[in-house]
């Protein structure tokens, strides 16, 4: 299974190219001293703390991350929550809702990491439900199925831990330090997804049997999606890494998650819906079969399965959430008003 302890060791700083390398020109003179510490301070491998200085460029790359990464979590509640009135026993019923609610402390987390850098949670919420910021393409697909829930922990939260336990060791400390709480939940939302899978593969009827493998038929190729475009489309990596936002690269992280999912799903007794999937003894990584990025880009652009009713029922909620925040608001100006007062 997957562990906190994904080895970054050897590959920074020393691998990674210099901070300062390929960096567009400075805007003034004022900042290149400042630059160039902060250069030194990254290919060091230290932490930058958000009272720090940093390039405009920095933080904007880690606003966009950060904020889209919160998007995920919270829009990330949406399939699943669907199933947790109809979960099958109360045991799976207890275990959804405590993820699920996870989901909801990651967002909140992850947004707080971005305020650090400058935005309000108002204008990042506004940027999800305008479309003009992401949210993983995951979630823009359906749950059809009680086994689509055992197989979102599965796949999903697999690869989402693939591509988060780097980021524990993310240049900036704000993020680093929201990620190494929320990977250990995620931990516990991968192992409980297998365990509901295994237990339908083992213990189940032949129909269970194959409703787990149609939704991991369904949710296979949009898992291996995840990690974003392939290294020579993906116009952020190069950057990202040289300022160790991001340790690998996407494609190195799919090939990780790829080669983990084999083994996992021979355990479950699935077959994953890819018949080019082979061990390749030279690369000693597995070779799989080409993967539809026409879909992927048509997703992320707004137009997958979901993508309407996903920002409908975040826009929904936002409205309906309208009196609370005024009430918190009601609240902290009479407050204010007593302690004036006393
Ligand atoms: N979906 O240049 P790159 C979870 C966009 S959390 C949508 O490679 P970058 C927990 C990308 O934003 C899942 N858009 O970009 C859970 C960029 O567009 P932009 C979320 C995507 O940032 C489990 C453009 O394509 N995890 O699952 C996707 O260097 C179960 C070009 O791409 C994170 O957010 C995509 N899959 O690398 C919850 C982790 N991929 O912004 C509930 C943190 C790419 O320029 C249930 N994020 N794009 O307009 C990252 O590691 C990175 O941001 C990547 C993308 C790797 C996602």
């Amino acid at each position: 299974m997957y562990t906190q302890a994904m080895d970054t060791a050897g590959r920074e700083p020393a691998e990674r190219p210099a901070a300062g390398e390929g960096t567009p020109a400075l805007r003034s003179a004022d900042e290149l001293p400042l630059e160039q510490r902060f250069d030194a301070r990254i290919d060091a491998g230290e932490f930058i703390e958000a009272k720090d200085w940093m390039p405009e460029h920095y933080r904007r790359t880690l606003l966009r991350q950060i904020s889209q990464h919160a998007h995920s979590e919270i829009v990330g509640m949406l399939p699943e929550g669907r199933w947790i009135t109809r979960a099958p026993t109360l045991k799976r019923k207890a275990i959804l809702l405590a993820k699920v609610q996870d989901e909801g402390g990651h967002g909140l987390y992850l947004y707080a990491a971005a305020e650090t850098l400058g935005s309000s949670r108002d204008q990042m919420i506004q940027a999800l439900h305008s479309g003009k910021s992401k949210y993983s393409s995951i979630f823009n697909y359906p749950t059809l199925t009680w086994a689509d829930v055992g197989t979102i922990g599965w796949l999903v939260d697999g690869a989402a831990i693939m591509n988060q336990v780097p980021i524990c060791r993310c240049s900036y400390a704000p993020y680093a330090r929201a990620m190494v709480r929320i990977c250990r939940e995620e931990s516990f939302h991968q192992r409980q997804g297998f365990e509901s899978l295994l237990t339908m593969m083992q213990g189940g009827t032949e129909a269970q049997r194959a409703m787990v493998q149609d939704a991991v038929d369904r949710w296979w190729w949009p898992a291996v999606m995840m990690f974003g475009p392939p290294d020579d489309q993906s116009p952020n990596s190069a950057q990202s890494m040289r300022w160790g936002i991001k340790r690998f690269s996407n494609d190195d992280l799919r090939q990780k998650f790829i080669d983990a999912a084999v083994d996992q799903a021979r355990e479950l007794g699935v077959t994953l819906p890819d018949p080019a999937l082979r061990w390749n003894e030279a690369r000693q990584h597995h070779d799989h079969g080409p993967i539809d990025w026409a879909e992927f880009w048509r997703v992320i652009a707004g137009d997958g399965p979901c993508n309407r009713e996903r920002i409908h029922a975040r826009v929904q909620a936002w409205e309906e959430g309208a009196w609370v925040r005024e009430a918190a608001l009601a609240h902290e100006r009479r407050q204010a008003v007593q302690q004036q007062a006393a």
